[in-house]
């Protein structure tokens, strides 16, 4: 398999989450550093517009959002599955992570950024607002639910904390992608928003947990730049097989549009359909600045449409 290439930034919570999986996985990667706000002109050409971080390339093929890659990291090496999923872990793995990206992480950002309303840069606040809670919103209706969206985040971390519980302490067990998953919003809650460290210690098995992920990950083999890996790109082909393995009405070669199934500003992106499988959508994409790439996303939470 080719260089596992990650375009990331540092501070990026689904970053850090893709990096300790790396690391519970065993798996040495390549770090591009990507800049945390559109316009985002060294990786768009790769993810025919998808604008999320992170992404990871392997040669010409894009694989983007952390479900997706997860899966992508457990095919890597044969130790690989077996250390991310390690066990009967697999379906309850991929149903927290899945919940916490959608239940837990969208109450945790709106603290985040409700209190760095003042003193996060105003174009950061404003993308970041589009993103996460749709046209419409403004900093004083987030202001007046941050009550509200507290009580329902301790509620969240509540459950969470009460699914690590039944798994028993680490020590006893290995750690799988539902551990990764869960460490993520711990890091992002203690190291961004002013009450999380006071509110994780009510949450001691989740404190556990993410503690022995600490640090797992986040030494990549090597770093890049984002015009090496450009070149990367366009040297190689995609080689993830074609086809449609999934009961469906579209067809290989079809115009199709993708996008999250979130209220957003998340652009709508193109390309020509190459596999669709119960997990996976493929596009195939062409920029002048890479040639061929095939760009692929998670099924959930994603919506396909027909573009002709
Ligand atoms: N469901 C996506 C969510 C990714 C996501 O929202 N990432 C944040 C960064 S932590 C983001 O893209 N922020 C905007 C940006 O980087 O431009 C995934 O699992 O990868």
């Amino acid at each position: 398999m080719a260089d596992l290439i990650l375009h990331h930034y540092w501070p990026s919570p689904f970053a850090h989450k893709t990096r300790m999986a790396m690391g519970l996985a065993g798996l040495a990667w390549t770090s591009v550093e990507i800049p945390r706000v559109p316009p985002k002109p060294l990786l768009l050409p790769l993810t025919a517009g998808y604008r999320r971080t992170p992404v990871l390339q392997v040669g010409a093929d894009i694989y983007c959002d952390t479900h997706n890659i997860a899966q992508v990291l457990a095919d890597a090496e044969p130790n690989a599955d077996d250390r991310l999923f390690p066990g009967p872990s697999r379906g309850a793995a991929l149903m927290l992570a899945e919940w916490v990206d959608q239940t837990l992480f969208p109450l945790a950002v709106r603290v985040v950024i409700t209190e760095a309303l003042d003193t996060a840069p105003p174009d950061f606040v404003q993308d970041r607002g589009d993103l996460y809670f749709g046209p419409g919103w403004t900093p004083e209706g987030l202001r007046a639910d941050a009550p509200g969206v507290i009580l329902q985040l301790e509620a969240g971390l509540g459950r969470l904390e009460s699914c690590l519980a039944g798994l028993g302490r680490c020590d006893t067990r290995a750690l799988s992608s539902g551990d990764v998953a869960a460490a993520f919003i711990a890091w992002f809650l203690r190291g961004r928003w002013s009450r999380g460290a006071e509110l994780l210690r009510d949450h001691p098995h989740l404190c556990e947990v993410e503690a022995a992920l600490e640090g797992m990950g986040q030494q990549p083999a090597r770093t890049m730049s984002a015009e090496e890996a450009l070149v990367i790109a366009e040297r190689a082909a995609p080689q993830a097989p074609a086809g449609i393995q999934h009961r469906s009405d579209l067809a290989v070669g079809q115009s199709v549009g993708v996008r999250p199934y979130v209220q957003s500003s998340d652009p709508e992106v193109f390309g020509r359909l190459r596999a669709l499988s119960t997990d996976r959508i493929s596009i195939d994409h062409e920029h002048a600045d890479v040639g061929h790439v095939a760009v692929h996303f998670p099924v959930a939470g994603y919506q396909i449409r027909p573009a002709d």
